[in-house]
């Protein structure tokens, strides 16, 4: 008995270790869809700021960036259902990786992919404001994308790809 009890323990401690490595960085939150890829996100609530300052900030976690919600099918509608279920998010702006600085009206993610443009991601008129607005966010109500105002100081909504 004694022994099976010390080996059940030993297994637990195992299992725990290796969850403990496979599971997002701290304070993100698994967004995962399938096992060979671990995409982790972490809505940042401690700071508001540019869409660089924040883009840095989420740089220099391990593979690292604002995030990108096209990653699979349906990332976007699920960070949208979580953001309205939490009190301290809702009713908030976040910046995500998405951006037209430098090539005005070619809307490009972080890792150099084309945004796909238009309903359903894009509120009905986004992206507008032209080169005063330059960066996406998710905003508020609607948590569609819409172009942000490049000094707009709000949050935003970082990746770790593992
Ligand atoms: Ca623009």
């Amino acid at each position: 008995m004694k022994r099976a009890a010390i080996v059940a323990l030993a297994f637990v401690a195992l299992m725990a270790k290796v969850s403990g490595q496979a599971g997002c960085p701290d304070g993100y939150i698994n967004f995962s869809t399938d096992s060979a890829t671990l995409l982790c996100l972490k809505f940042v609530t401690y700071a508001k700021g540019t869409y660089d300052s924040l883009r840095a900030m989420c740089q220099a976690m391990p593979n690292g960036d604002l995030a990108q919600l096209q990653l699979n099918c349906d990332l976007h509608h699920r960070v949208y259902e979580y953001i309205i279920q939490h009190a301290d998010l809702k009713g908030e702006n976040f910046w995500i990786g998405g951006s037209d600085a430098g090539h005005e009206g070619i809307w490009k993610w972080v890792n150099g992919e084309e945004m796909e443009m238009g309903v359903p991601h894009w509120y009905p008129g986004q992206p507008d404001g032209e080169y005063d607005e330059n960066y996406a966010c998710l905003a508020a109500p609607d948590y569609f994308y819409h172009s942000c105002n490049n000094n707009n100081y709000i949050y935003a909504i970082c990746h770790s790809i593992i």
